[in-house]
């Protein structure tokens, strides 16, 4: 008799167990609770067994009981303690709560644009050159048909360093020597930082940024230089950007045009041409210069200040606020 009583004690033990894993919360533990040790509960109903037995066996079943109560109360106090640190990590990590923000920096803005353009471009299959800040008068000049009485070369105008050496007035020394060492066809952005003995004021800076194409082959059109400007000039200002074409003279191309966006005042209901680049075929004279056979090949180049550009798309009055380095102005970027 009373070893059966402790196999069923056993039982109730195995159950609660087994129960006891499946809560995860409150309302769970408290109906575990009510089911073992409320007033109808599996243990509370155990003590009935006290009744059926002798005397002589009643401490032995009452000492199992107590042990059984014991561990159960154990039992359902620790699973209350796991759901509470539960509760409180709920609490610590408050996920609704808005995140920390980290102060990573930006790209300046000059860069964005010309990241902007580079994308452009090289989308067309124009590859990226760089060259060098210092340059030599063959590179920046010479080759590139500019005579030697020409103003830019003044004193006053270009920034001459020791040994034969200036700063490069454009990027154009990066296309001839970009030809010197490679045969046409030849698609090429050349981005970079230039220098011209300007004195600042809001559209002149002693040093700025170009970014200069070219495009040498056996049949290049001016044709195909005006349709390649209209989609970057759609692609950098808008799909409904209408340009001019406006005759212009450059030493290295020959026909020379710039070109002009047409900027309209929704607003005031007016508008203005606003000229963005220079371009035109280049000039056999440079092609003479780098010993390309001009009767086989013809090429077309065009040139920005990609300041100017970002002013324009960003309504900037005052080249100089991208070098003051004032946060304020940066950060609208
Ligand atoms: C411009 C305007 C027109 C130009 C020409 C060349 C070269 F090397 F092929 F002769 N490079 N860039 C060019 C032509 C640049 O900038 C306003």
């Amino acid at each position: 008799m009373i070893s059966e009583i402790i196999k069923e004690l056993d039982n109730i033990k195995a159950k609660f167990e087994a129960d006891s894993r499946e809560v995860d919360n409150e309302k769970d533990l408290e109906n575990l609770r009510i089911k073992y040790m409320g007033r109808k509960g599996s243990v509370t109903e155990a003590f009935q067994f006290m009744g059926k037995l002798p005397n002589d066996q009643k401490p032995i079943l009452g000492q199992k009981l107590n042990v059984l109560k014991k561990e159960i109360q154990d039992r359902l106090d620790y699973v209350k303690q796991e759901l509470d640190n539960q509760t409180q990590a709920d609490i610590d990590i408050d996920v609704t709560l808005p995140g920390q923000t980290y102060f990573v920096g930006k790209i300046h803005p000059i860069m964005q644009i010309l990241e902007e353009i580079k994308d452009f471009f090289t989308g067309l299959g124009f590859t990226v050159e760089v060259g060098r800040e210092a340059e030599n008068d063959f590179y920046n000049f010479e080759a590139l048909n500019i005579p030697p009485d020409h103003p830019s070369r003044d004193m006053q105008d270009t920034f001459y360093l020791p040994d034969d050496l200036l700063l490069r007035t454009h990027t154009s020394p990066v296309q001839i020597r970009t030809m010197e060492k490679q045969q046409p066809p030849i698609r090429m952005l050349a981005p970079g930082r230039c220098f011209r003995k300007d004195t600042p004021d809001a559209t002149h800076s002693p040093m700025f940024h170009q970014v200069e194409g070219l495009v040498v082959d056996e049949h290049t059109s001016f044709a195909e230089l005006k349709g390649i400007l209209l989609a970057f000039a759609r692609t950098m200002f808008g799909p409904e950007t209408k340009i001019r074409f406006r005759p212009s003279f450059f030493p290295f191309t020959e026909p020379s045009a710039e070109v002009d966006i047409w900027w309209e005042d929704k607003n005031k209901g007016t508008g203005k041409w606003l000229e963005i680049l220079g371009c035109g075929m280049v000039d056999p004279a440079v092609f003479e210069a780098i010993n390309y056979d001009p009767e086989k090949y013809s090429g077309y180049a065009f040139g920005m200040g990609i300041e100017r550009i970002a002013m324009l798309k960003y309504k900037i009055s005052d080249i100089r606020t991208f070098y003051n380095n004032d946060i304020r102005f940066l950060n609208q970027f």
